[in-house]
């Protein structure tokens, strides 16, 4: 279970980067005793439509909760795009790097080459800003599927050990409801690349349209998705709602052995 922190301030109620900073490690801290195995820590949203984050403004946002959990019981990761931020996080201690845009960033594939961290690699189609004005695919399992096999080649060239990959099939980025359904339905052909499978569904607007939900009522949905997605051979599940999954899944542990 790998529960997600946040670090963005909210423009809203005009509360800047410092607090948002204490309120993330506040809420990591809340993540780690209800039973989180990993925290994935971000400083710019790929909701679709958000915007870019400038380099100064990430760092600032995610290096000071990284250094406040370095020592924490459970691992960190980072979630970022831009080789900076990994190499400083890679410095803070983190040590999975969550990459949206799978190292196809300059300078991406060396920090992970030589520091030896873990990597999630995911599929996108397009940019968060616009990537959901029109998903097209032809096939979309097969063109996530040999999108995902290219990145490892490459990660592999690079003298990045199997070990320290992971891939997702990037749910919600760049792809309609239909291409959501198809590749949580075929995640089998994930899990058969022998590398560690993430999923991240927790409250997405797929379960929304599914439930017809806002973001703030998808709880119950995420789980039953959660539980479906380990069924399915999902290794790692990026979720808010960690206490809850965590349930689900300790029951589907023990009703499936
Ligand atoms: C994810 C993921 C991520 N999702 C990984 N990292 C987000 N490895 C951020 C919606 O449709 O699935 N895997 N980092 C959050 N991105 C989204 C995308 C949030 C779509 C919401 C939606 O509502």
């Amino acid at each position: 279970i790998m529960g997600i922190i946040n670090v963005t301030p909210d423009s809203f109620s005009d509360q800047g980067r410092y607090a948002a900073s204490e309120k993330a490690i506040e809420h990591a801290i809340k993540l780690i005793a209800d039973g989180a195995d990993l925290l994935d820590i971000g400083g710019e949203s790929s909701r679709p439509g958000s915007a870019y984050v400038s380099l100064d403004e990430e760092l600032n946002r995610v290096i000071p909760v990284i250094e406040a959990l370095k020592s924490a019981a459970i691992p960190i990761s980072v979630d970022t795009t831009k080789p900076e931020v990994m190499q400083a996080a890679v410095q803070a201690g983190v040590s999975m790097i969550n990459d949206i845009n799978a190292l196809r960033t300059e300078g991406a594939l060396k920090i992970i080459a030589e520091s030896g961290v873990m990597v999630c690699l995911m599929h996108m189609q397009g940019l968060p800003k616009t990537m959901q004005d029109n998903p097209l695919y032809a096939d979309v399992v097969s063109e996530v599927r040999e999108f995902l096999q290219q990145r490892i080649q490459i990660a592999q060239d690079w003298g990045i050990s199997n070990d320290q990959l992971v891939i997702d099939p990037g749910f919600g980025f760049g792809k309609t409801l239909q291409h959501n359904l198809e590749l949580f339905r075929s995640l089998d052909q994930f899990t058969t690349l022998n590398i560690p499978v993430m999923v991240g569904v927790s409250r997405k607007s797929m379960l929304g349209t599914i439930t017809g939900n806002d973001v703030n009522h998808r709880t119950y949905a995420s789980i039953a998705a959660a539980v479906l997605a380990a069924e399915k051979g999902a290794k790692i599940l990026r979720v808010h709602d960690v206490k809850a999954t965590k349930e689900a899944i300790l029951v589907f542990n023990a009703l499936n052995r």
